[in-house]
């Protein structure tokens, strides 16, 4: 560990707090505001100083703050894990074996990680089982005072949740990915904050089928997901344009299926291995992966590989680098689609830990109401067989209900159907095109994305609520999803440029109590995400609505 001034001058700071606190206490006096002069320069909560609970995004339910000048992390700072025994005791040392991991990165500390219960100083992570329960899996307490920071929570997820809200409360140079040496004080302002999500599920899509993006492209695109408190990761992994899953068995889907992608540049596909390996990369940051399998349109590469899924039983396709829709459909009066489909859902299921399996749906124009409603209910029962909840885009809802879609996932299209149902026990993703298109322009010169459901400035992301989109019972709603097409995006700076800065505006709908969502006050709260972004090296559009710093 590179032994540099700051270092010194914090260990000299955090030395000076341990006597001030031993001096108080055996003065007998309570308190932090004797400790103010012992922080040293930087340590107290100035202009420049710590972040208060009122900078976090998503906005948490409270955040109220505390007297003094908080917990400043130093070479002495321990993170320290109280979660009993056991698989539970295992899942929180992970996570706070990550925090550190993140910390040290920008801070250069040791941050060593003990277990030890009912421990006192430094970071504390635990779980705790008394908890009201309306903290619910995701929600979490954080406390920081001049002694320590104490992140509680009922479950894994809810502590990992808190740890991000740690990573924000810290100063933006945090997120740096090598060692600041600027003399940065690493404190956190002193709070008390009870945080929970509004909606259980609060999802991004990545669409690699019209450009496909490698494994450690979609680890970067789950880093900036996870700092948002997103919990699922929506794979839209085939489409015309390419198939993105290898499939044993059926080599032809990835053989031929992935060469390509829009524009006629080489495609790719990932391997079962590096499924895995992305679903293990997003559960270890608690966000759960849904892949998409779209039929039984947008089917192009699928039937470039399998012609025989033709309804005409013969006529390859060739590869298709265009982005126009609705064209391409495997045949649903044919017994081998089912067969094909039957063992696509199956071995996907087989590669997904997460509850949910999506098979899409959307733009058939080449089917009729039955027939699409019949396939979608075979489907969906053939994706329940292999022990996953069928998930599919609105039009789907004729076939939702009992032993059909559970879920449907609101883009665009009739009201009635979704309401019906609802009626019949679906539950919705709500996704609006005009609020939640990452791939819509900020407006209509700008170089990337597309214009068809309107140009998408951060205001327009931020100013909704998902509960009144579509006049819908009560609780119908279980969450919103904020999908990032690629027809017109094919580097990671692509990627970048349209989720940032809007995605904390999506996940602040997601996740913030109505009642603490408030525009003015969000676009304040951005205004200092940019110096964050800059630290981690993601690139983002400085939108002139957000008064950036
Ligand atoms: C509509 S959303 C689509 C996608 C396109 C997107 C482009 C949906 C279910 N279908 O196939 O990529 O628009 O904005």
């Amino acid at each position: 560990m590179p032994i540099r001034p700051a270092g010194l001058a914090s260990r000299r700071s955090g030395l000076l707090a341990v006597l001030a606190v031993l001096i108080l206490a055996a003065a007998g006096l309570g308190g932090y505001r004797a400790l103010d002069g012992g922080g040293g320069a930087g340590a107290g909560p100035t202009a420049a100083g710590p972040r208060t609970g009122d900078r976090i995004i998503p906005a948490p339910l409270s955040a109220r703050a505390a007297e003094g000048p908080g917990y400043r992390l130093t070479a002495g700072t321990v993170l320290r894990v109280a979660a009993g025994t056991g698989e539970p005791a295992r899942e929180a040392r992970g996570i706070a074996d990550r925090l550190a991991a993140d910390l040290r990165r920008s801070t250069g500390l040791p941050l060593t990680v003990e277990d030890a219960p009912g421990a006192a100083d430094g970071i504390v992570l635990t779980l705790d089982g008394a908890l009201p329960e309306a903290t619910g899996p995701e929600g979490y307490r954080l406390t920081a005072d001049a002694t320590r920071v104490v992140i509680a929570a009922r479950t894994g997820a809810g502590l990992y949740r808190g740890t991000q809200t740690l990573r924000q409360l810290l100063p933006p140079q945090i997120e740096s990915r090598t060692a600041v040496t600027d003399g940065t004080a690493w404190t956190v302002a002193a709070v008390d904050i009870e945080d929970r999500p509004r909606y259980a599920y609060r999802g991004a899509l990545l669409d690699v089928a019209r450009h496909f993006f490698t494994v450690d492209e979609v680890k970067g695109f789950v880093d900036r997901l996870a700092l948002y408190k997103v919990n699922h990761l929506h794979l839209h992994l085939t489409d015309d344009q390419g198939w993105r899953l290898a499939i044993p068995g059926r080599p032809a889907l990835t053989g031929i299926g992935a060469v390509g992608e829009v524009g006629g540049t080489p495609g790719g596909f990932y391997t079962e291995a590096d499924y895995r390996e992305i679903v293990r990369y997003a559960q270890e940051r608690y966000l759960t992966v849904v892949p998409e399998i779209d039929l039984p349109g947008h089917t192009n590469a699928a039937l470039a590989a399998h012609p025989e899924l033709d309804c005409t039983g013969s006529r390859r396709p060739a590869p298709y680098t265009g982005i126009e829709v609705g064209f391409s459909l495997i045949c649903p009066t044919d017994e081998r689609t089912f067969a094909f489909t039957e063992e696509v859902v199956r071995e996907v299921a087989r590669l997904t830990p997460g509850p949910y399996l999506h098979i899409g749906g959307d733009e058939v124009k080449k089917l009729d109401a039955a027939g699409y409603r019949e396939f979608g209910r075979r489907v969906a029962a053939q994706v329940r067989a292999a022990g996953k909840i069928p998930i599919g885009w609105n039009q789907y809802a004729p076939a939702a209900g009992p032993d059909g879609f559970d879920l449907l996932e609101y883009w665009q299209g009739d009201s009635d159907e979704l309401a019906e149902a609802v009626r019949r026990g679906a539950g919705v993703i709500m996704a609006p095109a005009n609020r939640t298109y990452l791939d819509m322009k900020y407006h209509s010169r700008y170089d990337l994305g597309l214009v068809w459901a309107g140009t998408i400035d951060v205001s327009t992301a931020y100013r909704w609520d998902p509960d009144t989109v579509k006049q819908l019972p009560p609780g119908a709603v279980r969450g919103i999803e904020a999908p990032l097409w690629t027809e017109t995006l094919s580097t990671p700076a692509d990627l970048d440029r349209m989720l940032l800065p809007r995605l904390p505006a999506l996940a602040e709908v997601g996740w913030s109590d109505r009642s603490r969502q408030d525009w003015e006050d969000f676009r304040r709260r951005l205004g200092e995400e940019g110096r964050r972004w800059e630290a981690a090296g993601f690139g983002y559009e400085k939108r002139p609505e957000i008064p950036w710093r």
